[in-house]
């Protein structure tokens, strides 16, 4: 019985998490009860290399996509999204490419020093999780 609300309290942590997200095209068609597994937390880890980077130079952008301790290699969706502080500065979505052994890369450089904020949204069935991280790319 405890079990029981737990759960549904997590899917409804995962419910609201789903909705803050700033993309809002996201599909929800998938969201049912029936717990086989995939509702167990997906776990992404973001790293960037590297940091600081200098303008023009090459950055990886590297999203590790876990579920049940395994790498997931089908995430339906791993975007990419930056936003710089500056106003003038561009803001970009990608979508990362899968390399294997469920990590998704984007490799990029950046045109204008400044702080970025690097948010990968990932995409698992219903699961949707955007950690950040924040980039500084110096002159
Ligand atoms: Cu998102």
């Amino acid at each position: 019985m405890k079990r029981t609300i737990v759960g549904t309290g997590l899917f409804m942590l995962m419910l609201l998490v789903a909705v803050g997200c700033s993309n809002n095209n996201h599909d929800h068609s998938g969201m049912d009860m029936v717990n086989d597994g995939s509702l167990s937390p997906v776990v992404v880890d973001l790293s960037i290399q590297p940091d600081p980077v200098k303008v023009k130079e090459k950055v990886m952008i590297e999203v590790l996509v876990t579920q049940n301790n395994k790498n997931v290699t089908d995430a339906d969706k791993v975007i990419i999204e930056i936003n710089p502080t500056a106003v003038n500065g561009k803001h970009i979505e990608t979508p990362a490419t899968h390399v294997g052994d469920g990590k998704y890369v984007l490799e990029t450089s950046f045109d204008q020093a400044d702080k970025y904020s690097i948010t990968s949204h990932v995409t698992v069935g219903p699961m949707h999780t955007m950690p950040k991280k924040e980039l500084t790319v110096t002159d």
